[in-house]
């Protein structure tokens, strides 16, 4: 099956979006997704001028050649931009793949391990009663898991709360990365107290449980934040609350920073969505100093790095939990979702939907039914993207938004 195009789709239907199309002699297509919130152009820029060209003529049948080939074949390893685009490269041969031997992924990844896939929505409220509101609506729409955010009294805005948190139904406003509005276009910046933080989480919590009970599952993430010892303190505090996970508790570039943090708390934790590499994980696996790793397909290198992270997770008894905001597109949303049904260390789901707008573009057959995700029995990924659809949607620069403490001081967003 040799490759006869490479094409490079940015599209902003809503949000920005970069997809990877490959093509074979024989008319077989193939997607993947590149999307990498903030730094998007760079991701296009890496796979037009530097994977592209190097993918025509070569046979889609060699995944795992081709995958070592880009990554070994750069030098210069790792890193989120060459990672998104070898991804990408990767779900698209995965999709060719399983295009040409008529069956859906999962199939090629050893068949169905359960029913469907455990997913988790996002309720979050600037107050108590407006977070009470989004899990009552998340409740209604069949989630099973339920990750909670909160404004923070005192601080303007809070990662996971949109400004005009309208409690009620599935919000598609809540993007972080901020369009300019006409001049040169700059991160918003936001202020963060983590001690006006700590202090109110618990109350949250405590709010949640005793209007829903003790068992429903619930998450939070900290969002790197937190020190390892006001990680350990906050995963103390949520002890009474039985959380699902504590995700991103602490900036984890020093994998070792969560030897504090479990020596002081049973809570769960959860983190790996801004790794790009089963390498970054470290002690984290071996140490057994979390419980879900946090892996988006699009972000850790594609299917074949996904495989290989889940399988090393397994031999520590760590289970998936893997990224799925909107910025992961529908395209990383289906390859995770043929992974989550076949892997046997699968634990749960993120299920941010997407907005209308972005299914104008990306047409899905993957399923949300009573609180489980399933890819769908088409073949390939069980994708498409409408190319005229996302002409209609330009890209328009976007930035994350920058953290500062209250005095100042650049933090973690
Ligand atoms: C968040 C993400 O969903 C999550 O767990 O950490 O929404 C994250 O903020 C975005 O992916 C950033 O683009
Ligand atoms: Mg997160």
């Amino acid at each position: 099956m040799k490759i006869t195009a490479a094409d490079v789709i940015v599209t902003s239907p809503g949000r920005n979006f970069v997809t990877l199309r490959i093509t074979t002699e024989d008319g077989l297509t193939g997607l993947g997704d590149a999307t990498l919130n903030g730094r998007e152009l760079a991701v296009e820029a890496y796979l037009r001028s530097h994977v592209a060209p190097l993918l025509i003529g070569g046979d889609a049948g060699r995944i795992e050649d081709t995958w070592q080939y880009l990554y070994r074949g750069a030098y210069w390893r790792r890193g989120p931009v060459t990672m998104a685009a070898i991804a990408a490269v990767d779900m698209a041969l995965w999709d060719i793949k399983a295009k040409a031997a008529g069956m859906p992924l999962y199939q090629l990844l050893g068949g169905a391990s359960r029913t469907g896939a455990l997913a988790y929505g996002h309720a979050s409220g600037r107050d108590i009663p407006e977070v009470l509101d989004s899990v009552r609506s998340h409740l209604e729409q069949g989630y099973r898991a339920i990750r909670i955010q909160s404004g923070i009294p005192g601080l303007d805005s809070v990662y996971g709360v949109a400004a005009s948190s309208a409690a009620g139904g599935e919000r598609y406003d809540y993007e972080p990365a901020r369009r300019s509005l006409g001049g040169p276009s700059r991160p918003v910046e936001e202020t963060w107290d983590t001690r006006a933080y700590l202090r109110h989480m618990p109350r949250v919590f405590e709010a949640v449980r005793a209007e829903f009970g003790p068992e429903l599952p619930l998450l939070h993430d900290g969002h790197h934040r937190m020190t390892p010892i006001q990680a350990a303190k906050l995963g103390k505090d949520l002890e009474p609350y039985d959380l699902f996970w504590l995700e991103d508790a602490t900036p984890a570039e020093d994998p070792t920073a969560l030897r504090l943090i479990r020596q002081h708390t049973t809570t769960p934790l959860a983190i790996g969505e801004i790794f790009n590499s089963l390498h970054d994980y470290g002690p984290l696996l071996s140490e057994r100093l979390i419980d879900y790793v946090r892996s988006a397909v699009t972000h850790i290198g594609g299917v074949t790095a996904m495989r290989k992270l889940l399988d090393l997770a397994a031999v520590y008894g760590v289970k998936s939990g893997m990224h799925g905001p909107t910025d992961i597109s529908p395209v990383g949303m289906a390859a995770a979702l043929h992974i989550d049904l076949a892997v046997h260390n699968f634990g749960i789901q993120e299920y941010m939907k997407h907005s209308p707008r972005t299914l104008e573009v990306f047409l899905t057959s993957y399923r949300f039914t009573d609180g489980l995700l399933h890819p769908s029995d088409t073949p390939g990924l069980g994708i498409e993207l409408d190319d005229e659809a996302a002409a209609r949607f330009p890209y328009e620069q976007a930035y994350l938004p920058v953290n500062r403490l209250t005095d100042g001081t650049v933090h973690d967003w």
